[in-house]
């Protein structure tokens, strides 16, 4: 950088091709990169240019430590009223009692909820992180499974769904203080009135890690968790197609408790621009157009699995009720890297992952997970999926020919153009 070195002027007023070429041509690579492929990894999603723009906005500058009109910083009167908006449209979307839009992500939404409502080494329930659960939900080397006495619950093997009895069983051996429900990769509605059931009987708290469904929730697509839960956590980045980003919905009666274990209790300075776009995100899930994505994001589900099992494949649980399927491969001679290598090379990306009772190691696994948010958020319907569905089965069978899949996903791909006139760092063009 010595020969080209930007004046001060021009770092104040330069645009990011200008001041950093390296960064902004890698910027456009990942655009690139995101436009030339089929995004099924079930947690991604393709956000609102609208909510590029705020991620991107003058708010990053601001610290504001405390709550709309408790602060510990001047100036703040404007990021009071952003704040105000989101936890209002939080609450709205989803019939909340209370809302905190502070979290920097769904770890720290977590952690912050067992912050609130926990002892160190206390007991609490979560769904196996190898049968669909997630890393904070229990799992030994996350801090969840460090600071707390967490009990797994799993599926049963014979339908692979969460088994309610064991649920029962597990919570009056242990008694725990808090049960949490909510997965990563579970492809079926959970029966929130039955884990409320369960944790009555036994004095426990229940929490709702909705992450993953949050925008099924949000369209009335799914059923909704905060009638039952005392506290709800979600990410807005996956199904809600917000910024990458996290919130909690709770009950009045923990109010206090989550907004303090927020700050000051794990956060410093929120990330106000990032709660902007969540403002945005929320908004735009209240819309009628948000809730016929949401409608054709299932769909799309339900079409990609009849299309896997109609070309040979096994299904966890046998299909879906959401977002996402789960493909077996348990008695595959590929393992789930292998698979993922071999649609990456037809231009489809996946995320391999454990299936219940799995016989190969978390690094390979026996599984592939595949979801439709991102697909669908450009356009591909129930008859694209359908030709996924086909390309994918194809691409696993021993006589697989790659560049002519990929050609096959090209056709959609030119069908179902993503970002039209966008920028990497999220302007619209012309
Ligand atoms: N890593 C996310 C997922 O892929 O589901 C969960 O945090």
């Amino acid at each position: 950088m010595s020969t080209s070195e930007p004046s001060l002027d021009r770092l104040r007023a330069g645009v990011l091709g200008e001041v950093d070429p390296d960064i902004a041509a890698l910027l456009e690579q990942e655009l690139a990169r995101q436009r030339h492929q089929i995004e099924l990894i079930a947690s991604e999603n393709f956000t609102w240019p609208s909510v590029l723009e705020a991620v991107g906005s003058v708010p990053t500058n601001k610290y504001a430590e405390g709550y709309p009109g408790k602060r510990y910083y001047g100036g703040c009167g404007v990021v009071d009223e952003i704040e105000t908006i989101a936890i209002a449209r939080a609450k709205e979307l989803f019939g909340a009692e209370h809302a905190n839009v502070q979290p920097h992500a769904g770890a720290q939404a977590n952690m912050a909820a067992y912050l609130a409502v926990l002892e160190i080494g206390d007991t609490v329930m979560g769904l196996r992180l190898d049968q669909g659960g997630h890393l904070t939900h229990g799992h030994r080397v996350n801090f969840s499974g460090k600071h707390y006495s967490f009990i797994s619950y799993g599926v049963r093997p014979d339908d692979e769904r969460i088994d309610m009895d064991e649920v029962r069983r597990l919570a009056h051996e242990h008694r725990p203080k808090l049960i949490v429900a909510g997965a990563s990769a579970y492809p079926r509605h959970f029966d929130f009135a039955a884990f409320r059931a369960i944790a009555d009987e036994v004095d426990a708290l229940f929490m709702v890690d909705m992450a993953h469904v949050a925008g099924l929730v949000a369209a009335g697509v799914h059923p909704n968790p905060v009638p039952y839960a005392d506290i709800v956590t979600s990410t807005t980045h996956k199904t809600l197609a917000g910024p990458r980003a996290g919130f909690i919905l709770c009950r009045e009666a923990f109010a206090k408790r989550i907004d303090s274990a927020v700050f000051p209790g794990m956060q410093g300075g929120p990330l106000m621009h990032t709660i902007a776009a969540k403002a945005v995100c929320f908004g735009a899930a209240m819309t009628g157009a948000f809730r016929d994505y949401q409608r054709q994001v299932v769909a799309n589900a339900a079409a990609l699995a009849a299309s896997l099992t109609d070309n040979g494949h096994s299904l966890v649980s046998g299909g879906t009720d959401n977002h996402l399927v789960l493909l077996n491969l348990k008695n595959s001679d590929l393992d789930g890297k292998q698979a993922e290598d071999r649609l990456a090379a037809c231009a489809i990306t996946v995320n391999r992952n454990a299936v219940p009772f799995d016989p190969r190691p978390p690094m390979t696994t026996s599984g592939i997970r595949i979801g439709t948010p991102a697909a669908t958020m450009r356009g591909l319907d129930e008859t694209d999926f359908r030709e996924v569905g086909a390309v994918i089965a194809a691409a696993l069978a021993a006589d697989a020919d790659a560049p002519a899949l990929r050609t096959r996903v090209e056709a959609i791909l030119a069908r179902r153009p993503l970002y039209a006139g966008l920028h990497s760092h999220g302007k619209v063009t012309a």
